[in-house]
C-alpha cells in the first residue's frame, strides 16, 4: 500500500547509468558489486563481456539501472564491431555515463578516442577510477587530475570494484541526480537477462577462465534446451561452437578432461546463481564461420551489420 501511494505521488526516481571503458577495466565486476549479485560474467581476460547487460540496484526510493557494456577497443572482426557498437548504444539514452578506468595501468594511452566520443554525450559524466587496491593514493590523485584535464567530468570516484571500497558512495551520488519517474523494473528484479542467455554466459565465463589466450575468442555458447521439472530442478543443454577442429580438441582436452572441468564449474555456478539444482550438458561443435552467421548474433541482440 505504501509503495503504491509513493508511486502515485510520483516520489519514485529511476536512473539509467551506463558503464563504459576499455576492456578489462572492471565494469562487470563493478556492476556485480553494485547489484550485490552476479549478473554479468567476469574474467581476467579482455573482451569478456559480449553484449549489454543490465543490473538493478534499489537505493531507497530510487532505482538505479546499470548498463554493463563490452569494452571499447579498435574493432577488427565483425563480432568485435558488433560488441563495440553494443557498448556505445548502451550509453544512448543513459541519464549518466560512468567511464570506468583501470587505475593500476600506468598510462592513459589510447583513451583519446573514447574520451572524445564521451564528451559529445549530453549527460552527467562520471570518472570512476577502479582497482584502487592496486595503487598508491599519491599516484591516484595525479591520474585523476590528468584524466580530468583530458575530459570534462562532473564527478570523480575512486573505487575498488573487487573489494567494494567506494562503491556505495558512487551509488549514493547517482541516486541524488536520478530523475523523477517510474521504476524501469519490478523492485525485486536484478537483471534483464533471460535464463537461457544467462546460463550460456556462465559457461562462456568458464571457457574464458579455463582456456588459453585464443580459444575463448573463437567460441560462442548457446543454450539449446532449458527444461524445468516439477521438483524445481532444471535440465540445460548447451552447444559450444568453435571455428576449427583443433579448437574443439582443445576445449575437450585429453580424454575429455577439460570439458568435464568446464561443465562442472559452470553447473556449480548455475546452481548457485539460480538457487536450484541444475543438470548441465555440453556439446562442442565446429562451425567454421559462426562469426559470419547472423543467427549466432541473435541470442545476444548484437547488430550483425554494425559498422
Ligand atoms: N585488484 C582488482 N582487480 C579488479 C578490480 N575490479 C576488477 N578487477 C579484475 O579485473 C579483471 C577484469 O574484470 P572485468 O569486470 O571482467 O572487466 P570488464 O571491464 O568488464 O572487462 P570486459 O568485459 O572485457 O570489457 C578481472 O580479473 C577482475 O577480477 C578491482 O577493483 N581490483
Ligand atoms: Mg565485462
Amino acid at each position: 500500500m505504501i509503495e503504491e501511494s509513493k508511486k502515485l505521488q510520483n516520489e519514485t526516481r529511476a536512473s539509467l547509468v551506463a558503464l563504459v571503458g576499455a576492456p578489462n577495466a572492471g565494469k562487470s565486476t563493478l556492476v556485480n558489486q553494485l547489484v550485490g549479485a552476479k549478473v554479468s560474467i567476469v574474467s581476467a581476460k579482455a573482451q569478456t563481456t559480449r553484449t549489454r547487460v543490465m543490473g538493478v540496484r534499489m537505493q531507497g526510493e530510487t532505482q538505479l539501472v546499470f548498463v554493463d557494456t563490452p569494452g571499447i577497443f579498435s574493432p577488427r572482426r565483425r563480432l568485435d564491431r558488433a560488441m563495440v557498437h553494443a557498448a556505445w548504444s548502451g550509453a544512448d539514452g543513459a541519464d549518466a555515463i560512468c567511464l570506468v578506468y583501470d587505475a593500476s595501468r600506468d598510462n592513459p594511452k589510447g583513451l583519446e578516442g573514447l574520451l572524445e566520443k564521451l564528451q559529445t554525450q549530453k549527460t552527467t559524466r562520471i570518472l570512476v577510477l577502479n582497482k584502487v587496491d592496486q595503487i598508491k593514493r599519491q599516484k591516484l590523485l595525479g591520474l585523476a587530475q590528468r584524466l580530468n584535464e583530458m575530459a570534462d567530468f562532473n564527478h570523480t570516484f575512486m573505487v575498488s570494484a573487487l573489494m567494494g571500497d567506494g562503491v556505495d558512495d558512487l551509488a549514493v551520488e547517482l541516486a541524488k541526480t536520478a530523475p523523477k519517474g517510474p521504476w524501469l523494473f519490478p523492485e525485486d528484479q536484478l537483471s534483464d537477462m533471460q535464463d537461457r542467455l544467462f546460463a550460456a554466459e556462465i559457461t562462456r565465463e568458464q571457457a574464458f577462465r579455463q582456456l588459453g589466450q585464443e580459444v575463448p575468442y573463437a567460441l560462442t555458447v548457446e543454450t539449446e534446451e532449458w527444461k524445468e521439472f516439477q521438483n524445481g530442478e532444471v535440465r540445460v543443454e548447451q552447444t559450444i561452437y568453435v571455428e576449427r577442429a583443433s579448437q574443439r580438441a582443445i576445449v575437450l582436452g585429453k580424454s575429455g578432461e577439460r570439458i568435464r572441468r568446464i561443465r562442472e564449474a559452470a553447473q556449480a555456478e548455475l546452481q548457485e546463481a539460480t538457487d536450484r539444482k541444475a543438470h548441465l550438458f555440453l556439446f562442442v561443435k565446429v562451425r567454421a564461420n559462426w562469426t559470419e552467421d547472423p543467427e549466432r548474433y541473435a541470442p545476444w541482440a548484437l547488430d550483425y551489420n554494425a559498422e
